[in-house]
């Protein structure tokens, strides 16, 4: 029996990186998951506060995720979908794995090592160094390893090889648990990473970085909710380069491997069968046919987001059950957690 759990930040609306790399995955491990398993999917509002997040964009980001969730068809009445803030256990959990984690670990997580980097350069004097960064920015891998070893001690993980070292990390401090809290069976099993084919997805506008929520231009991303034409003018001017010819080629053509990645996405093929039917084309015909295939892959899921967002009462009732479903389940393992601690 598995117990699969995987979480997204509400941090603005899911974009095609979030759908190719990681939602349209869940769908896929819902639909061929055994009845035994037990899926969780949690919209994780305390790790977004990592990051300012103005708090009316915060309250309606969440809405639109539990409703694109539920569009593209993750179904509540067999997964768990939740609001991570629902479920106190995750920060209880989390404040007992923080005093079992070494300081050092935490400073080694390459996340946070470019937080780092990243506010050094633009430091241009006093804040030279981590006192610019709050406590939560650094110890949300640790948050992280609760949210997996929460429910009911989650066994598969489907994460991008992004999230490898906090995974790694997460075995650690379950091993850490377990050595220092010994009773005759060990409480936390070791989590694994489920691998997943998923595709990294860039910025439209700058094809070195990804595509990301919370990038300041509207344009770098297609957004789950976006309209045809909107979807149209975004790849319209998505950047390429000025080779002529279709060739895929990742290091030196990012912005064109970018569109062609998509289409084999969407497609469900390899992107060399995908590139194989460029010969003697160029980018326009690239990019209506890019464009062709993510409006018909989003048109059906945008129309039952609009329809899910209008059922405020649905939406109220599915995070309200979520939740409950959560708190029951996690509940087994934290009882087991402060009894073995000494906190009952
Ligand atoms: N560009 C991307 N390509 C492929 N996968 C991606 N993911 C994010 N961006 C891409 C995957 O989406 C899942 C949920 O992500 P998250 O909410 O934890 O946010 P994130 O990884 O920090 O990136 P975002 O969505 O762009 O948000 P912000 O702007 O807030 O950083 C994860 O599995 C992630 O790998």
């Amino acid at each position: 029996r598995r117990v699969i759990f995987s979480g997204i930040q509400p941090t603005g609306v899911p974009h095609l990186g979030n759908y190719l790399g990681a939602l349209a995955n869940w769908v896929k491990l819902q639909r061929d998951a055994l009845p035994e398993d037990e899926l969780l999917f949690s919209i994780v509002g305390w790790h977004a506060m990592t990051l300012p997040q103005p708090p009316k964009q915060l309250s309606d980001a969440r809405t639109d995720i539990l409703a694109v969730l539920l569009a593209i068809g993750i179904d509540p009445t067999r997964s768990i979908i939740f609001h991570q803030e629902h479920n106190p256990n995750h920060t209880e959990l989390a404040w007992i794995f923080n005093c079992i984690t070494p300081v050092g670990k935490l400073r080694r997580m390459t996340t946070w090592k470019s937080r780092l980097a990243a506010s050094k350069n633009q430091g241009d004097d006093a804040e030279m160094d981590e006192t610019g960064l709050n406590v939560g920015l650094f110890a949300y891998p640790v948050l992280q390893a609760a949210d997996i070893l929460l429910y009911n001690r989650a066994t598969h993980v489907p994460v991008g090889d992004d999230q490898t070292q906090h995974l790694e990390l997460s075995r650690v401090i379950a091993d850490q648990f377990n050595r220092n809290f010994k009773a005759k069976r060990q409480l936390f099993p070791l989590p694994t990473q489920l691998s997943t084919s998923s595709k990294r997805i860039l910025s439209l506008r700058d094809p070195t970085s990804k595509m990301s929520k919370s990038a300041p231009d509207a344009s770098s991303r297609i957004l789950l909710t976006d309209s045809s034409s909107q979807i149209a003018s975004k790849i319209r001017s998505a950047v390429t380069d000025s080779i002529s010819g279709i060739t895929y080629d990742p290091v030196n053509r990012p912005g064109t491997a970018n569109l062609l990645t998509i289409l084999a996405a969407c497609n469900d093929e390899d992107v060399n069968k995908t590139v194989s039917g460029y010969v003697g084309k160029n980018h326009g015909a690239l990019k209506a046919d890019v464009t062709e295939a993510v409006v018909e892959m989003l048109k059906g899921p945008r129309k039952e987001y609009e329809r899910l967002k209008m059922d405020k009462e649905y939406l109220r009732r599915v995070a309200q059950e979520g939740a409950d479903k959560a708190r029951v389940k996690s509940e087994v393992t934290m009882m087991e957690v402060r009894e073995r601690i000494g906190l009952l």
